[in-house]
């Protein structure tokens, strides 16, 4: 396979060249866009590929199995033989499956419209699998005809509505709300629970209490104690169960209460177990899982799984102005249950706090 790399003004003029230069059978493997050092102005760098060989014996090593062996029986000697042939084609196929797999993925993008392409480039950049970027392109292709950047996000959106829960948010009700807060050290469970309390306070007019179950680190405790008392909300500390139970009792009759709890590492099986019968204890009918928003997406089914026990009403991705791109966080919650409730977007409160809906996924998912 001959690979080349071209610069052109335009990804029109680079598909034309690419074409002069190998012909039609020339496939894009890659588009990016790159400034001229000299001019400053935008030019468009494409790495295209055309096959010129014939195809290869496959390289690796024949180890699989002994070679023809003079100290074996004939018929041994002719089994292993037809075997090592064997192993030999299903190499080679499995190099042919894989060359024609990335033929047509690249030959298939080269056939979409500019407008498409460059989507396609924006979701890669903001870390969507190659699968998916080329899934939701396909689908906004297919089944809608307006190629132009706004009716493509229009459509983007309708697929992320489709494949994500945008639910769990907390309302003014009739009812009282217990909010409770989980999720790994330093995952801005606080920070979020600051920031709701403040709008529950302001924005509903409730009448709202706050109660840490954090005792372990006497500074996280001093900060929510401060925070409250500027705020003038009521706040108390429990430091067991038998406690939780009593502040419980107590504040009955507010709208709202807020719980933070303990943020440990996942594997600390018996710090999972405590948050559990915490979260069962107090009856909470909200609650959130904190995990920032830039972890992998393994690390996301990761922490999803290990918190699943506790069953959480809904996903705060917290500190999303710290990361580049959710693509990540989008791949994991489209296999995942669990709802997406809010954004924490800063370190201001309450400002930097949004309701998480399909608008605002799309921007920050975008955002790269
Ligand atoms: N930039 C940014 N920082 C945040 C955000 N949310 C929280 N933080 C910061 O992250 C740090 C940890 O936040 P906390 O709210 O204390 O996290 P936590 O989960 O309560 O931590 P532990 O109680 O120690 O488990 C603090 O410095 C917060 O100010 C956010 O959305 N953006
Ligand atoms: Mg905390």
């Amino acid at each position: 396979m001959k690979i080349k790399k071209l610069i052109a003004n335009n990804i029109k003029e680079g598909k034309q060249k690419v074409i002069d230069e190998f012909g039609d059978d020339a496939v894009i493997l890659s588009n990016r866009t790159i400034i001229d050092p000299k001019t400053s102005k935008e030019l468009v760098e494409i790495v295209a590929a055309v096959d010129d060989t014939e195809q290869k014996k496959p390289s690796f090593e024949k180890i699989i199995l002994p070679r023809a062996n003079p100290n074996l029986e004939k018929g041994q000697d002719r089994f292993l033989e037809a075997t090592n042939r064997i192993f030999d084609e299903i190499a080679d196929l499995s190099n042919k499956v894989g060359l024609i797999n990335e033929q047509i993925k690249f030959k298939f993008l080269n056939t979409y419209p500019d407008e498409l392409i460059f989507f396609h480039q924006n979701l890669i950049q903001n870390e969507f699998s190659d699968d998916t970027a080329l899934n939701v392109i396909s689908e906004i292709y297919h089944h809608y005809p307006g190629n132009d950047r706004s009716s493509i996000e229009e459509h983007f959106k309708t697929i992320i509505t489709r494949q994500i829960k945008f639910q769990g948010h907390l309302n003014k009700d009739a009812k009282q709300n217990i909010v409770i807060f989980i999720g790994p050290a330093g995952s801005g469970k606080t920070m979020s629970l600051v920031k709701m309390a403040t709008i529950a306070k302001l924005a509903f007019n409730s009448d709202i209490a706050i109660i840490s179950t954090d005792t372990y680190k006497v500074s996280g405790l001093e900060q929510l104690q401060t925070y409250a008392s500027v705020a003038a909300i009521p706040f108390a500390k429990a430091e067991d169960l038998e406690e939780l139970k009593s502040v419980l009792t107590h504040e009955f009759n507010r709208d709202i209460i807020f719980i933070d709890t303990i943020g440990k590492s996942i594997n600390d099986e018996e710090n999972l177990v405590y948050i559990k019968d915490l979260v069962r204890f107090s009856g909470a009918n909200h609650i959130y899982l904190c995990l920032p928003a830039n972890l992998t997406k393994n690390n996301y089914h990761l922490y999803i799984k290990k918190y699943s026990p506790i069953s959480p009403t809904g996903l705060i991705a917290t500190k999303c102005d710290e990361t580049r791109s959710l693509g990540q966080l989008y791949e994991a919650l489209k296999s995942e249950n669990i709802p997406l409730s809010y954004f924490s977007t800063g370190q201001i409160i309450p400002e930097n706090f949004e309701r998480a809906n399909p608008d605002y996924f799309v921007k920050l998912l975008l955002k790269s």
